[in-house]
């Protein structure tokens, strides 16, 4: 699929907001094409329980199903106090069907149950891209330290960055513009290796 002028890729989400992040990222040189824009409405499977398994697992459903090139993102918040969690179930951690709010709560209450007077407050996002070009497959990881904070602070962003202050600032990421957090973000780190790579494959595609 071109769009005449610059190469084009589909990018395997169902989160508008990391469509929306993604394009503004990559900006003009690739055209990011939504499932929307493919005709798949489909609920792709997420079944496995590391990042990069999931995220090659929503790649190869969309090359195998619909034949583009493409890639998918697969995302998680580990927290060390809690073991990792929510981790590879970031999306579903209050369970199916909740919603970021829902998520949010139960991770503070479950930091404040193991919580003792030196309890580490530290975590990082991790974000796992993996890209399919023909039948090559390549994955990029991203990943940023923080504290979670004791209290949601900021209105942009989304899912955990209310509660996610990045080691390298003052302010959660939900109180950063979308530029200030894509300079420094698991999901910016990842993609910047994404389009490193792609450049080197521009002239065959
Ligand atoms: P797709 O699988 O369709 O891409 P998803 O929302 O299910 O969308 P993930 O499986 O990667 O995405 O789930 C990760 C969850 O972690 C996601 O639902 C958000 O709540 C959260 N998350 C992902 N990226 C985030 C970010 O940049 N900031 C804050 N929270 C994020």
């Amino acid at each position: 699929m071109t769009d005449n002028i610059r190469p084009t890729l589909v990018f395997a989400t169902n989160n508008a907001h990391k469509l929306q992040e993604l394009r503004q990222i990559v900006g003009e040189r690739w055209h990011i094409v939504s499932l929307a824009e493919i005709g798949c409405h489909d609920d792709i499977p997420e079944t496995s329980d590391t990042l990069q398994g999931n995220a090659l697992q929503k790649a190869r459903y969309i090359k195998e199903h619909y034949g583009y090139d493409c890639f998918a993102d697969d995302t998680g918040l580990m927290v060390d106090a809690l073991g990792g969690e929510p981790g590879v179930y970031s999306a579903r951690y209050a369970g199916p069907g909740h919603d970021s709010v829902a998520n949010m709560r139960l991770l503070l209450e479950c930091l404040r149950e193991v919580s003792g007077e030196n309890t580490s407050r530290a975590a990082h996002f991790s974000t796992v891209i993996a890209l399919i070009v023909g039948d090559e497959e390549t994955v990029f990881e991203g990943r940023v330290d923080g504290v979670i904070t004791d209290t949601p602070d900021g209105e942009g962003g989304f899912g955990y960055d209310p509660i996610f202050l990045p080691d390298e600032s003052d302010r959660t990421f939900a109180s950063m513009s979308a530029q200030e957090k894509n300079r420094i973000s698991h999901r910016g780190r990842a993609t910047a290796k994404l389009l490193a790579y792609l450049e080197g494959l521009r002239p065959q595609l």
